[in-house]
């Protein structure tokens, strides 16, 4: 369990239960199933939140993701309350209700379960990033683009940004991708933006991550002129930094190089609160901060939502 005074965050036991909630009082507006599950077992919940959520309507699909790594709980809260404000907020909220209506809302809340448990299994946080996969796999290294290519992460099973053996290695990262995959229809992909929440840091980031340059195969000047301007137009709205992911180090094998190079989806990975701290400790806000900073976030989901139709 989490620590005492940290209960407010969610467990996976809670986290299920949730989003069953949810799904048990908003049945016409949301479908839950699981794009598939972890290396241990966890199902990898997958909420859709829309109008006829049973029918795959012609509506911009977008997804958001959250937890990747196990010790940005916070991400997870991030994701819940997606959930919470666009089953809650159908009917009364009218912004809210007008996505609804428009968009397929995509939300996998805990990419990493096994992680994000074992993290707070000993009743105090260990710290832990990777999945439970062996020695575990960082995740955010782990995808099929350009996977291992350019010193953005590691070969040694030890290291907290080992790659795996092989791209797609992990259970976790290959149910997701999946999930995505499935979504081209009549050759078109459905998904058109994307948000992968981690901590921290307050930030912005857009792909590519493997290479300082702006401009890369599959990245014209003006594709990367169009992240720029969504991803500054997201960051004015919550006080982040907007940057080119590489601007704070090369990663290679990152959901969002996949996610742009595989499938040009608008991806995104925003760093959360707080926007600097000792080591571990940014890791680790105290459930105060669940409120505001989720809802921090609000008016730049609703930008890329907005985006998501352009
Ligand atoms: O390293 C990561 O996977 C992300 N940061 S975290 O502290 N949450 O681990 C950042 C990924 C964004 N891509 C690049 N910085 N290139
Ligand atoms: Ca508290
Ligand atoms: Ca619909
Ligand atoms: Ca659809
Ligand atoms: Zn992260």
């Amino acid at each position: 369990d989490f620590p005492a005074g940290d209960e407010g965050y969610h467990t996976y036991a809670e986290l299920s239960e949730e989003l069953s909630a949810a799904a048990r009082e908003h049945p016409g507006i949301t479908r839950l199933s699981s794009v598939g599950t972890s290396a241990q077992g966890r199902a990898l919940h997958l909420l859709k939140i829309s109008d006829n959520a049973g029918t795959d309507e012609a509506e911009p699909e977008v997804l958001f993701t959250c937890n990747q790594h196990a010790r940005e709980h916070l991400t997870t809260e991030m994701c819940l309350h997606i959930v919470q404000r666009f089953t809650e907020g159908y009917g009364s909220d009218p912004a809210v209700t007008n996505f609804v209506d428009t968009r397929e809302i995509l939300v996998i809340p805990s990419v990493n379960p096994d992680g994000a448990e074992y993290d707070i299994a000993g009743g105090e946080y260990r710290g832990w990033r990777k999945n439970r996969q062996g020695a575990g796999t960082d995740l955010n290294r782990n995808w099929d683009y350009r996977w291992g290519c350019c010193g953005g992460s590691s070969g040694n099973p030890a290291s907290d940004t080992y790659r795996g053996p092989s791209p797609f290695s992990a259970p976790e990262t290959r149910a997701v991708a999946g999930f995505v995959d499935s979504r081209v229809v009549d050759g078109t992909q459905q998904i058109t933006a994307h948000i992968d929440f981690h901590t921290y840091s307050e930030l912005v980031l857009w792909p590519f991550g493997y290479t300082h340059d702006d401009t890369a195969e599959g990245m014209t000047a003006e594709e990367a002129q169009r992240f720029a301007e969504v991803g500054r137009k997201m960051a004015a709205s919550n006080g982040y930094t907007p940057q080119q992911s590489s601007d704070l180090y090369v990663t290679d094998g990152t959901v969002n190089d996949w996610m742009w190079g595989k499938h040009k989806i608008l991806s995104f990975t925003f760093e959360m609160y707080p926007r600097g701290a000792g080591g571990l400790d940014g890791f680790y806000p105290p459930d105060e901060q669940i409120a505001p900073q989720t809802a921090r976030n609000d008016e730049a989901v609703d930008i890329l939502l907005a985006e998501a139709g352009a």
